[in-house]
């Protein structure tokens, strides 16, 4: 395990980055305001239905993405590693998948794999490239799993009453799309082949970033984790499922662990740059690039890593106040670094 940890244990900074069709919301429903949470979760938050949310995706279309652009950003910042939400709750897949049609290629006006010219820059800049992959979460997918937030945290729909009612005796589901199958199935005809996928159409993988183990079993888990073969030297999350599956590294979110805390196991602190992980377009609550460099410095220093977020926009761009502040951090790293 040692050997396999090094470059992470020395890489001490990386870049999330959280992007999917939730970017075309930006946080907003109808022309509300999503009430809480991050912007990647306002479908859930906002119980949009599955056949509007699909809809809206078919117009996804990131013109201005630029992988090149946005690993040599990171590299210039100082980051060694970038994971990326190959599939978040939403379920959509940003790289094209036999598994299920809700992806890139099949679904969007785009209709090519993102994550393939990611994987190129990276290795053209020598960045270790990892995905974040929701397991269990998947509100699009039939039989997904959906972790329930009663519909007066999202906007003030007047049928909410009868929304929270109707999530209460379906588990979380708002949707009758979302039923149709089983989770067993899901698993099995999407989680599981589409981690195959994104396992072997992309070169080495670093990371495997679990996330939110809603529904999970045992033998799910197990399922998924004997996926990771294809990838001997992958680092994966505390968050397959818990507590069967730790996995090498605590994830702390959103916050820094006090000396006390800390046990001896790996972990990283993962943030965002204002309160959203998705893009959202009316949250201008940024942290200034001085708190940036002293969360940095001090995670550094109780021996942690620092994955910072960027949200991309619908149109592929990164926000400006981003890219400011990872420019910045570049300068101070170029002042202060030994050599
Ligand atoms: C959480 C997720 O629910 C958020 O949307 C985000 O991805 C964060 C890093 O993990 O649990």
């Amino acid at each position: 395990k040692d050997a396999r940890m090094k470059w992470w244990r020395e890489a001490r900074f990386g870049m999330f980055i959280h992007w999917g069709v939730y970017s075309q919301w930006a946080g907003v429903y109808h022309g509300h305001q999503q009430a809480r949470g991050g912007a990647e979760w306002i479908m859930n938050r906002c119980k949009i239905p599955v056949a509007e949310y699909q809809e809206r995706a078919k117009s996804f279309n990131p013109v201005n993405y630029n992988p090149d652009a946005i690993v040599k950003m990171a590299k210039d910042a100082g980051m060694k590693y970038i994971i990326i939400t190959a599939k978040h709750h939403d379920g959509f897949a940003l790289f094209k998948s036999n598994a299920s049609k809700w992806n890139i290629a099949d679904a969007t006006a785009y209709g090519k794999d993102l994550l393939k010219p990611l994987a190129a820059a990276c290795k053209k800049y020598g960045m270790k490239l990892g995905f974040y992959y929701s397991q269990a979460q998947d509100w699009n997918n039939p039989g997904g799993a959906v972790a329930r937030k009663e519909m007066r945290e999202g906007w003030p729909n007047p049928d909410s009453a009868k929304i929270d009612a109707y999530t209460k005796a379906h588990n979380g589901h708002w949707d009758p799309a979302q039923e149709t199958k089983t989770f067993d199935q899901y698993i099995n005809d999407v989680s599981v082949p589409q981690v195959k996928e994104i396992l072997s159409n992309y070169g080495d993988i670093a990371v495997l970033w679990w996330d939110t183990p809603t529904n999970m079993t045992d033998a799910a888990a197990q399922k998924l984790k004997d996926v990771l073969q294809l990838q001997p030297n992958i680092i994966t999350n505390d968050r397959l499922k818990r507590p069967n599956f730790p996995g090498d590294t605590k994830t702390p979110e959103q916050k820094i662990p006090t000396q006390a805390e800390l046990d001896g196991t790996d972990w990283e602190t993962c943030m965002t740059m204002n309160g959203s992980w998705g893009y959202k377009s009316w949250d201008h609550n940024w942290k200034s690039t001085e708190t940036l460099i002293h969360n940095l410095v001090d995670i550094a220093s109780k021996g942690g890593n620092y994955l910072l977020n960027i949200g991309p926009k619908d149109d592929g761009s990164v926000p400006e106040e981003s890219v400011e502040r990872l420019a910045a951090i570049g300068k101070w790293m170029q002042v202060n670094s030994k050599a």
